[in-house]
């Protein structure tokens, strides 16, 4: 099968999408072709399909140990495979919605941009900050205290595990519009030319909120090689209602389990079963494990200390910039 034919010449034949001439201040309009294929069903299908494997294949029992091995890798795969489609159906309705996108593909830097384009609604757009003209996709909050945030970290349900190693936290995991975080080479990207914010919304168990909000953040600010510097965390001008457990940790470099950066003899990052801008080592975990509210062991959970202090996993998180 060949690929839909996308143009902005309305006399070229074939075109299934035309685009018609883009001048400055004019809206964009886009025809399509009636006949241009529809394939949310087939991603529906395909995440369907993939589920059911899981669920056959970890509901699988061998005393084959070899045959366990291989089972178990066949599971990890295809839940890797189940995140691909989820983020191609995603950028699939996107295209589908049309206008939007093609809006920000000429213009938005980040959700702030998109949403002085006119777009109000929340959810999964592509952004091209200057320092990453390639773009990428982000979850655009257009709600929240204002809209226009940047969503680049969520905790919600406990599905994706965050206790990973460095080049995961540099390039980002998860799903855009579930559990993630964005990469540290992208908020680099985003927040390194200055003049953002950072707002934490909080919540725990018993439905309680809070938040802390930072008038100024950024990754990496002045690093001409941010990876190599450690992609170090600036955070300033604090107000909220869940307390500051953030300041402490400004100007510190970023720690995994596999790269240490923090001032401790130990990996705060591998003792706290998390990855964060680790001191020595923390006031807040909010890459640690999915706790789920209380907890015996201390402070290798979900943490926010000046809200719930060292023993409380909270529920859910969301950071924006
Ligand atoms: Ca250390």
């Amino acid at each position: 099968m060949s690929s839909p034919v996308i143009s902005t010449n309305p006399k070229e034949s074939g075109a299934l999408v035309t685009v018609s001439h883009v001048t400055a201040g004019e809206p964009i309009s886009i025809f399509l072709d009636p006949n241009c294929p529809d394939y949310s069903e087939n991603f529906l299908r395909w995440e369907a399909l993939q589920s059911s494997l899981l669920r056959a294949l970890s509901s699988h029992n061998s005393d084959d140990w070899q045959e366990r091995g291989l089972v178990q890798k066949l599971a990890e795969e295809l839940k890797v495979l189940v995140g691909h489609i989820h983020n191609l159906r995603l950028e699939a309705d996107s295209l589908k919605r049309g206008q939007g996108v093609l809006d920000q593909q000429l213009n938005g830097l980040d959700c702030s941009d998109v949403m002085a384009l006119g777009v109000t609604q929340d959810g999964v757009y592509s952004v091209f900050p200057t320092h990453d003209p390639n773009g990428f996709m982000v979850y655009c909050d257009m709600t929240t205290d204002g809209g226009g945030w940047t969503v680049i970290q969520r905790r919600e349900d406990g599905s994706v595990n965050f206790f990973r190693g460095w080049e995961a936290y540099r390039d980002g995991f998860g799903r855009t519009t579930g559990e993630h975080w964005l990469g540290l080479q992208r908020i680099y990207s985003l927040t390194r030319s200055g003049g953002f914010e950072l707002r934490i919304d909080m919540a725990d168990f018993d439905n309680a909120t809070a938040f802390a909000h930072y008038a100024d953040f950024s990754v990496g600010r002045d690093s001409v090689n941010p990876e190599e510097d450690g992609y170090p965390l600036t955070v300033d001008q604090y107000s909220g209602t869940a307390g500051d457990s953030l300041l402490k940790h400004s100007g510190m470099r970023f720690t995994t389990k596999d790269r240490d950066h923090d001032q401790s003899e130990n990996n705060c990052a591998a003792y706290y079963q998390g990855a964060w801008w680790y001191r020595n080592c923390h006031t807040s975990n909010l890459n640690g494990q999915y706790l789920r509210g209380g907890h015996a062991s201390y402070a290798d959970g979900v943490e926010w200390s000046s809200w719930t202090g060292w023993q409380y996993s909270l529920r859910h998180l969301v950071l924006r910039s």
